[in-house]
């Protein structure tokens, strides 16, 4: 304004030579403009500077409410524990939280039973193996990973037949060395050679990274791995099976086992359960702007000790992941068969 004025003063003056009065006006117009730049660029920058605010609070907010829904999954697991002793699909736990209103948003979760997949730290077990490499071929991937997987888990250096060591992986760049010892996240995987990204993306669906002796839950185990678990069981028999489950569930792996099913088929009880130890939470949040996704492996000890193993912040890819996950088409037996 102060520089405004000088210009009107000046202009008005009419001594003044046309030529300074040109420049006079061309320098008010340009400390005007530069004026309104500085001006327009404080209020953006506050404005970012408000989002930027905004998206903070939202996210630890976020990140409150998921490890709210983590406490409710553990107290939910600890009820039931006092309900019985053995797990199924019917029971409160296994249901989804539908999408709850929260302030500004909503949150909704779900639990899943990390012992309803095949449990890849078990494949050192002859029985485990076959297992494997009939749920392999289900879902057409390769099988030809398994040897290399072994390897990857087994303590010792001594190369089995079709297997890896530390020479399959100390030529790449970067180089890294065989494992040695379980995986600690179903993600280790991708390290293992053999195992592609296509494989890894249809085999999630299917497998967990759990302590060498938790036993697949009969109960809550897909149509895959039901099928897998011996040689030539037929889809109609699964079919029947879940359904029989979802009336009765199984309390006890003898009953599992006697199904007609598996008459002749010489199905071992190894690996097999009707409990489960190890979930999957998935908690997701939207808040304003903001969406978040927390996922939790929780273990609950016999008596409902809830003790989180493992915490994950998820990213939209995973939800993408998830959702397909629960896609009832990908159970269907006949579906890449
Ligand atoms: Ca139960
Ligand atoms: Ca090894």
């Amino acid at each position: 304004m102060k520089f405004a004025a000088c210009y009107s003063y000046r202009a008005s003056q009419p001594g003044l030579p046309h030529r300074e009065r040109g420049v006079a006006l061309i320098t008010a117009v340009l400390v005007v403009a530069i004026a309104a730049i500085i001006g327009t660029s404080m209020m953006s920058r506050q404005n970012f500077d408000t989002q930027r605010t905004t998206n903070i609070i939202h996210r630890d907010q976020a990140v409150a409410y998921a490890l709210g829904a983590e406490h409710w999954a553990g107290a939910e697991l600890s009820r039931d524990a006092l309900n019985n002793d053995y797990d199924h699909l019917a029971e409160n736990w296994a249901y989804e939280l539908p999408p709850l209103p929260i302030d500004g948003g909503y949150i909704s979760g779900r639990l899943q039973d990390l012992q309803g997949r095949f449990n890849l730290n078990s494949v050192l077990d002859p029985i485990q193996a076959e297992r494997l490499v009939r749920l392999c071929q289900s879902i057409n991937v390769e099988p030809d990973f398994i040897p290399a997987l072994q390897d990857w888990i087994d303590e010792d250096t001594e190369l089995r037949d079709n297997g890896a060591e530390d020479e399959s992986y100390t030529l790449l760049d970067p180089p890294y060395r065989a494992a040695n010892r379980h995986l600690a996240d179903t993600s280790e995987l991708l390290l293992v050679r053999g195992v592609s990204v296509e494989d890894y993306n249809s085999l999630i669906f299917f497998v967990s990274a759990l302590p060498e002796n938790s036993p697949i839950n009969v109960n809550t185990a897909s149509a895959r791995l039901i099928q897998s678990l011996a040689p030539d069981i037929a889809a109609p028999d699964v079919e029947r099976i879940i359904a029989l489950r979802a009336d009765s569930p199984y309390q006890k792996v003898d009953t599992f086992v006697e199904d007609r099913a598996f008459a002749g088929k010489e199905l071992s009880e190894s690996f097999l359960g009707v409990s489960s130890s190890y979930f999957l939470l998935t908690a997701d949040v939207v808040l304003g702007d903001a969406s978040f996704t927390l996922q939790s492996v929780l273990r609950r000890a016999p008596e409902g000790r809830i003790t989180v193993m493992q915490r994950r912040f998820g990213s939209p890819r995973e939800r993408i992941l998830t959702q397909y996950e629960n896609n009832p088409e990908l159970t269907n037996l006949n579906e890449r068969s």
